[in-house]
């Protein structure tokens, strides 16, 4: 590293190195590293205190294009590495940069005793859902269906959520950024920087070579505000491009609705506490809500749970609310959806993967468009053949159809094929019916143990 400079007076030209960048132009990694080299010579600290540390990768070439200390070093082993200095000089801004197949594969283990240990670490991970660096493997955030060099016919592993995987391991600091969105990925990383125990940040990054346009549906000018949900302090739940969608209770399951609709009840959320609540949308319309530490607050509900417009809705934020703060960007899967209109079914479905076929289906029955939902749901029979979650939504659609008998035997194809998923079916209110059904009851005998 060159001569110190005096930090009072440090410039983002003073975090550049003299390295030439060799990422592929347009690759999501050259976001992060401008909003890192803007973000450092803000936060008052010497320059020779920042190291950054990585694995292997091309998100792990990071350190190269840093002025500050770092090292890049053994695959997956970046948090073992970045503890023992951290432990060793507490007073140093330690950084891990790595990517989905170095932090979750070789890494995974590190990776959650990171977070689990809390000692204030940084830990950004590029996750493109492949390994760039060797050319294109599947890597654990590879979809279902997902096509790679190491999986021709499809990836039929279910991926890893980075974010929950991070919070089941106890992070105390949880975010999600896209790499499209420089200026909320700038604040989430100094949210992060200044967070005092170990602070996890997921940055959705597109592999313009190997897996292109994985997060298209979440920076598409055309989809992206109905695919996020922007975390804000103090501030309702509501989203989508006309600020007409928010989320509500069903049963102990929040569900998405539109405001206003005949079905839209409203919002039953405020985030108390965004750095502490998580919300996450693994498939279209269902969305879970965890709470990460017991000093949250809890989650309040809406006064009247009756219909609210959206124009009606911003007047429920607190008058005296603090300057809000972008905190953590919600989801990728249900961002691969287009809006739940049946007309756009014959329009996007061309070509699409198993898992969008099984989101759209989804959308469908959401939005009661039963014949819609039945079409996508054979669609994706025929492309991929048995899956448990093509299963399980005919199971709901059979159910929604009046056919218990045929609700039945696709929830056995559903168990028969691998779904374990028994939370969902004991929250969902879907099944009411059929749990008073002693064949149900025999089904959740036999694969619930
Ligand atoms: C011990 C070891 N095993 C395997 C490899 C080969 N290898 C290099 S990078 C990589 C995966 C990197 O993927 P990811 O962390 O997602 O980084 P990306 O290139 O996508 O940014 C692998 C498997 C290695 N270098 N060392
Ligand atoms: S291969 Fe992918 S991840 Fe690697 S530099 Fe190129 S675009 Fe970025
Ligand atoms: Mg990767």
């Amino acid at each position: 590293m060159n001569q110190t400079v005096d930090f009072h007076s440090l410039t983002k030209k003073d975090f550049e190195s003299s390295q030439a960048v060799r990422w592929c132009p347009g690759c999501g990694d050259h976001a992060l590293l401008n909003q890192i080299q803007k973000l450092l010579p803000t936060l008052g600290i010497p320059r020779e205190n920042y190291a950054f540390i990585s694995g292997i990768g091309c998100s792990s070439r990071f350190p190269y294009y840093m002025e500050t200390y770092g090292m890049h070093s053994i695959h997956g082993r970046a948090p073992a590495i970045a503890s023992g200095l951290k432990l060793a000089r507490p007073e140093l801004s330690v950084w891990v940069v790595t990517g989905d197949g170095d932090a979750l594969a070789i890494g995974g283990n590190h990776f959650i005793h990171a977070m689990r240990r809390n000692i204030g670490i940084k830990i950004v991970l590029l996750n493109n859902r492949i390994y760039g660096l060797t050319k294109g493997q599947a890597s654990p955030t590879s979809e279902i269906g997902q096509k790679t060099k190491t999986t021709p016919y499809g990836n039929i592993d279910r991926p890893f959520n980075p974010v929950a995987v991070a919070i089941g391991a106890g992070a105390t600091f949880v975010a999600r950024a896209v790499d499209t969105d420089l200026a909320n990925l700038g604040a989430i990383l100094k949210q992060a920087a200044v967070h005092e125990g170990t602070a996890f940040v997921e940055v959705l990054q597109n592999c313009n070579m190997f897996a292109d346009g994985t997060y298209e549906a979440l920076t598409d000018k055309t989809t992206r505000d109905d695919a996020r949900i922007v975390l804000e302090h103090g501030k309702p739940l509501i989203f989508g491009k006309q600020r007409d969608k928010g989320i509500r209770l069903k049963g102990l399951g929040p569900e998405v609705v539109t405001l206003g609709a005949p079905f839209g009840i409203g919002l039953s959320f405020y985030f108390e506490s965004a750095d502490r609540i998580y919300f996450d949308m693994p498939l279209a319309g269902r969305v879970y809500f965890h709470r990460v530490t017991d000093s949250v607050q809890p989650a309040r509900a809406n006064p009247a749970p009756q219909a609210i417009s959206p124009a009606a809705a911003p007047a429920q934020v607190p008058a005296a609310a603090p300057a809000p703060v972008i905190q953590a960007l919600v989801a990728p899967p249900v961002t691969q959806i287009p809006a739940p209109q049946p007309a756009m079914a014959t329009t996007t479905v061309h070509g699409a993967s198993t898992v969008d076929l099984i989101r759209q289906a989804e959308l469908m029955l959401a939005s009661n468009a039963l014949s819609e939902a039945d079409a996508l749901l054979g669609q994706a029979r025929r492309q991929y053949g048995d899956h448990p979650m093509i299963d399980y939504n005919l199971a709901v659609l059979r159910m929604r159809q009046g056919d218990q008998d045929g609700s039945v035997r696709s929830l056995r194809d559903a168990f028969e094929h691998g779904f374990r998923d028994f939370s969902l079916l004991n929250t969902s209110t879907e099944f009411a019916p059929l749990k008073r059904d002693p064949r149900y009851n025999a089904l959740m005998d036999r694969y619930q143990y």
